[in-house]
């Protein structure tokens, strides 16, 4: 294993990112090594962004990098991909959705299976992720389809959990019994601008019985984003203050 590659990607070189991220992904011989670094003194905010497939998680992560870039915030998004075969336009999606940040120096971008060989959530995920905590980001941002339970585990690793909602997920009672509500600390009603929005918004601002948890948004047209951001770093102290 060349040091020299681990020392550059330290110093958020993003080829060199990618090129550790691959040795884990592959289980390259001497990966671990590359994760044995001590996190950085101030290491990135760990973000998880989960929701029912198509939400627009995207979308709005998407709008939301660029708030973070006008704050000139340095960013990693990783998209966790359940690569099912209901699934496989989700990679391209990711792509198509966020193509504008691939050459912003502020934005590392990386689209991961989350299926390991054997089924189950590919253990290079975490590893990745552990990686990245010793990279110059402020926010790593973990967008997952939430559908089930490896994507809570995932959404338990973060430091703050967001969950996107379209309005038509009332019925989507289900899914939130799977333990997605218990660890979201702030829901976005995203699709804002389809009917629906405000009866949905209303019952589940009742449901929580917290008003503040919730915020719509209007993914495409950047509406709602800079509440979002706000909301996240309202949370994130009182977070810190506990
Ligand atoms: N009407 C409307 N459509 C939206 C909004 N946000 C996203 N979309 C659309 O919803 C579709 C899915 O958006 P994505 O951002 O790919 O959703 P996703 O949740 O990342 O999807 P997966 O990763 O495949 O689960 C796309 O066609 C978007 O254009 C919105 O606020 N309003
Ligand atoms: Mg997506």
């Amino acid at each position: 294993m060349d040091r020299s590659i681990l020392d550059a990607a330290h110093s958020g070189d993003k080829k060199s990112i990618a090129r550790c991220i691959s040795l884990i992904e592959n289980r390259a011989q001497g990966y671990e090594q590359l994760l044995g670094a001590s996190p950085k003194a101030k290491p990135p905010i760990t973000i998880g962004l989960t929701g029912p497939p198509g939400a627009g998680k995207s979308s709005l992560v998407d709008a939301w990098v660029a708030v973070l870039v006008a704050q000139q915030k340095r960013i990693a998004v990783i998209c966790v991909d359940p690569s099912s075969p209901l699934h496989s336009g989700a990679l391209l999606g990711d792509r198509i959705r966020m193509n504008r940040w691939f050459d912003e120096p502020l934005v590392y971008i990386r689209s991961l299976s989350s299926r390991g060989a054997l089924g189950g959530l590919n253990p290079a995920v975490k590893d990745i992720l552990q990686f990245l905590l010793s990279c110059p980001f402020d926010y790593l941002i973990v967008e997952t389809v939430g559908v089930g339970q490896s994507e809570v585990e995932i959404a338990r690793l973060a430091d703050l959990t967001v969950l996107v909602m379209v309005p038509e997920s009332g019925d989507e009672v289900q899914f939130m019994k799977a333990g997605l509500i218990e660890v979201a600390d702030l829901f976005v009603v995203n699709k804002s601008d389809r009917p629906g929005a405000d009866l949905f918004t209303t019952q589940l601002k009742n449901s929580l019985h917290d008003s503040d948890k919730v915020v719509n948004t209007i993914a495409l047209e950047g509406v709602g984003i800079e509440q979002l951001d706000q909301r996240v770093t309202t949370i994130l102290n009182n977070k810190k203050h506990k």
